[in-house]
């Protein structure tokens, strides 16, 4: 490369020299040639009277100060700098950019002929030179003026002052946003759309205008998203008593943007996928996932907009804290115990392999090149995590003290992680010090737990070791304040108090220190503890159960998730021991505890289907990959793949009794109808490695009056290989080639196909006529299931998913390196394969590394990678 990319440190953090009060845009839209004037009153703060602004691809035609022609700026490379400045001035620019080849998807451009915006994390300068950063807020007012046929809606922040119509077919409107704000969260929109309008009535009398935006023919699609965003109003106001606080709420779907949704103040733009779902569409968790991630949006109102980041190095200020309340939304509305499981899950898999991968860093990075690649599993999954550890700590109605103490004191401003763990602390008196390293240190703590029983003083003995294994970008890591939430049964399974010292004990522990021991008296026989109950702290725990104590906590353990814990380690523990015999070249052998626990889950009536479905559910691969520094890849696919086939065949009555037992003739959407849905479908899973499995999966496919059950057949043929697959593939294709969105499901299929050919129809897939390399979500439903979800293919020994990545990456580098530096990641973690892969891995990250006009996004990743 010719300019190394430069890094951005935390510490180096300095106030901006200037602040901008209010800015007054103007956009005269034209899909090549689109004119911004932007008009800003500008405040020096400091000595210093030159301004730094920021611009990246901008074509500059003018600029001027306090009205007249300014001579004194010069532009270079990314940033236009101002010289000999007043004290106090407005400052007019005006620049051109070209919506149409922007192909990046961030700043203004255009997604099936509509304009629309993705400003953060720094977008804005795309759209004009300005101070994009967080900490500088302004008062937005914007004009639009367009096409009056070709972009009916004019959209902006804020409210609609004025409209009108210009002499030549144009109108415009001027939108203005009483809120100061972050250049990060300005949107606009330009196009046609059908509009789904409703309203909301907040607790405070204030009447909402809500509006759905979507593509002309969607509008059944997006009832879902409406009901969603009432429910996540009315949460928010009970839960947190939080109000909304404009006249209107806009929310825009687009079919082309880089992730899922992006919370501009008062009009959210989304990804497709999260807002548009019928029956015959989306599947149950599409309708999940909607309601999680209208609600993520929603709530980063307050928890993002109203008090926002000083700094991108705390994104996990807005990010962690707004999953922590989307996670508590879905958890409130919906099942608690099956929405903790999905999140333990992500933490557990995806969140602990980036821990452990050269990307690894805290919840608050120290170190960015670019920010785009700091959106992270850590920053939100485990940066929630952190936050539910400090309501752990402070109970319920102490946090809530915290919040309105945070709102109070930053409302209005951009503030720090620190500021919020202050705030927490001064409501609740809670002293959260030693607390505090959770947002510094990076990596996974590993948690060692030893019970040791007393039979003559009748006391139990818990010894608690922590320890963090250093991680790339940080070699030496402390002791963290871990809340470590247990309990204790007696062998008939009743609870045995807490007791220290004849005095009765809270469940939550704190472990602070590398070594801990906790001696639990009045125990009258040995127990069987239970810990880290709802995964009380994001750690791996080691504690060396019996498999008599496993089934135990599996039938008596009083929390849900608890028992769903225990399964999972029983599961665990004898996939491990799998593995090595695979590695030793010995058989594979299942114990028959194992069956029976599950056949006692499988056929218990007052158990939840959805918590059922979830105790059959093995884990996940990313999870099992990262009990391990290295790894052959075959050996865990071998294993698991066993271990399904095992218990098909074991327990197949009952799963075709639970099976038959769980048809709905009638689609609804209510949680209790969601969770027997995907009880059957994990039943058909299994039985899809039974001889009936072909007859079952074709006739649920046949018959399905819902995409959940169409999918959940297409997704049992796909992994039994089953012979109904072909026709199964092509009468959905032949359905819907017409639509993407309801595409990506089948692209999803093909790419995570473990049949032989996975690779050369993945390729014919990129000739499919619903398939574009210019669409995100096209891109990561082929190509990342590909690279993620097929490990025997894409790992294939003969290098062959790798030079196919390679060669994907390269186009993508130049056409939307955001998307190319997340489809990359599993290539990151290249030396915990064996040494054939990595060798392999390693030439295709070098080559990369070499390449001219290396994006700084790839660059950043393949450098670490390199590095580590
Ligand atoms: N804040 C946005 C994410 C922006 C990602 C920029 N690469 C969506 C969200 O977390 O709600
Ligand atoms: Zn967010």
């Amino acid at each position: 490369m010719a300019n190394v990319p430069q890094a951005k440190y935390r510490k180096d953090y300095q106030r901006p020299t200037h602040t901008i009060t209010d800015i007054n845009l103007t956009f005269h839209l034209d899909a090549s040639v689109t004119q911004v004037t932007a008009v800003s009153s500008v405040k020096q703060q400091g000595d210093d009277n030159t301004l730094v602004l920021d611009g990246d691809n901008l074509v500059l035609k003018s600029v001027t100060v306090n009205g007249a022609e300014w001579e004194h700026y010069q532009e270079s490379e990314g940033h236009l700098i101002l010289t000999k400045l007043p004290d106090v001035f407005e400052l007019s620019i005006v620049t051109t950019i070209d919506p149409l080849n922007n192909t990046a998807l961030e700043g203004l451009y255009i997604s099936d002929g509509a304009f629309c915006t993705q400003c953060e994390a720094e977008g804005f300068r795309r759209i004009t030179y300005y101070l994009d950063r967080p900490d500088v807020l302004a008062r937005f007012i914007t004009t639009i003026i367009a096409d009056k046929t070709r972009y009916p809606y004019l959209l902006s922040n804020g409210n609609m002052v004025e409209k009108g119509q210009t002499d030549d077919g144009k109108h415009w409107v001027t939108w203005k946003d009483p809120h100061p704000k972050p250049a990060y969260l300005f949107a606009l929109v330009a196009g046609d759309f059908d509009v789904l309008r409703d309203q909301f009535t907040t607790r405070s009398g204030r009447d909402v205008a809500l509006e759905i935006f979507v593509d002309k023919g969607n509008l059944e699609r997006s009832h879902h998203a409406m009901v969603s965003l009432k429910n996540a109003m009315k949460w928010d106001e009970e839960r947190f008593g939080l109000e909304y606080d404009l006249d209107i709420y806009m929310i825009v779907a687009v079919d082309f943007f880089n992730m899922g949704a992006m919370e501009n103040k008062g009009l959210n733009v989304f990804n497709s996928k999260y807002v548009l779902a019928n029956d015959q569409t989306a599947t149950d968790s599409d309708y999940l996932g909607i309601e999680s991630v209208i609600g993520h949006e929603y709530f980063h109102n307050w928890t993002g907009n109203r008090v926002t980041c000083r700094d991108w190095f705390q994104l996990s200020l807005k990010e962690g804290l707004t999953v922590f309340r989307d996670q508590e939304f879905s958890s409130d509305l919906g099942s608690r115990v099956v929405n903790r499981i999905h999140n333990v899950r992500i933490i557990r898999g995806p969140q602990f392999a980036e821990d452990a991968s050269p990307m690894s860093h805290p919840i608050r990075p120290e170190k960015v090149i670019e920010m785009n690649n700091f959106y992270t599993l850590t920053v939100y999954e485990k940066g929630s995590e952190v936050i539910r550890m400090i309501h752990t700590l402070l109970g319920e109605e102490n946090f809530q003290k915290g919040m309105r103490l945070y709102f109070e004191r930053h409302d209005g401003t951009a503030a720090t992680c620190e500021d919020f763990v202050s705030a927490m602390e001064d409501a609740s008196g809670v002293d959260l010090a030693h607390f505090r390293h959770w947002y510094s240190q990076s990596g996974t703590p590993v948690l060692d737990v030893e019970g040791t029983y007393n039979d003559v003083e009748k006391t139990y003995t818990l010894k608690v070791k922590q320890q963090t294994n250093p991680t790339v970008d940080q070699p030496e890591k402390c002791a963290l304040h871990i809340p470590l939430d247990v309990e204790l049964y007696a062998p008939d399974g009743t609870i045995i108090p807490l007791q220290c010292n004849g005095k009765k004990i809270a469940n939550v522990l704190n472990i602070k220190e590398s070594e801990q021991v906790f001696v639990f008296d009045n125990v009258e026989s040995k127990p069987v503890p239970s810990l880290l109950r709802e995964f009380s702290a994001p750690v791996r725990l080691n504690f060396s159960y019996t498999d008599d104590e496993l089934s135990f906590l599996i039938v008596n353990a009083t929390n849900d998730f608890a028992r769903w814990d225990a399964g999972q380690m029983l599961l665990a523990k004898h996939i491990r021991s799998n593995i090595s015999r695979v590695e030793k070249g010995q058989d594979v052998i299942w114990p028959e505890s194992i069956i029976t626990a599950f056949k006692g889950v499988l056929t218990n009536d007052s158990l939840e289907a959805a918590f059922i479905a979830e105790m059959l559910t093995l884990p996940g691969l990313s999870e099992v990959f990262g009990w391990y520094e290295q790894i052959d890849i075959d050996y865990i696919d071998t294993v698991l793949t066993s271990l399904k086939k095992t218990l098909a065949s074991e327990l197949k009555e009952a799963f075709a009794q639970c099976y038959q037992a769980l048809f709905l003739p009638e689609y609804t959407t209510d949680h209790g109808s969601i969770g027997k849905r995907a009880l059957k479908n994990v039943c058909l899973l299994y039985l899809a490695y039974t001889e009936d499995g072909d007859a079952l999966v074709n006739e649920q496919y046949r018959t399905s009056n819902n995409m959940t059950d169409t999918i959940a057949a297409m997704t049992a043929a796909n992994h039994a290989e089953l012979p109904c697959r072909e026709p199964l593939m092509e009468s959905y294709s032949e359905h819907w080639k017409h639509d993407g969105l309801v595409m990506d499901k089948w692209f999803i299929l093909q790419g995570s196909s473990p049949s032989e050919s996975a690779l050369s129809v993945v390729k014919q897939c990129m000739n499919h006529d619903a398939f574009s390399m210019k669409n995100p979500n096209r891109i990561r439903s082929l190509i990342g299931s590909f690279m993620n979800q097929n490990p025997s293919q894409f790992h294939k020994k003969d290098g062959s998913g790798y030079r196919f990545a390679l060669d994907i990456l390269k186009q993508l580098n130049v056409s939307n390196p955001q998307v190319a530096a997340r489809l990359i990641d599993p290539l990151l973690k290249f030396k915990h394969y064996d040494v054939a892969r990595q060798e392999l891995i390693r030439s295709v990250l070098e080559e990369l590394h070499t390449m001219q006009g290396l994006a700084k996004d790839l660059y950043e990743k393949v450098s670490k990678a390199l590095e580590s």
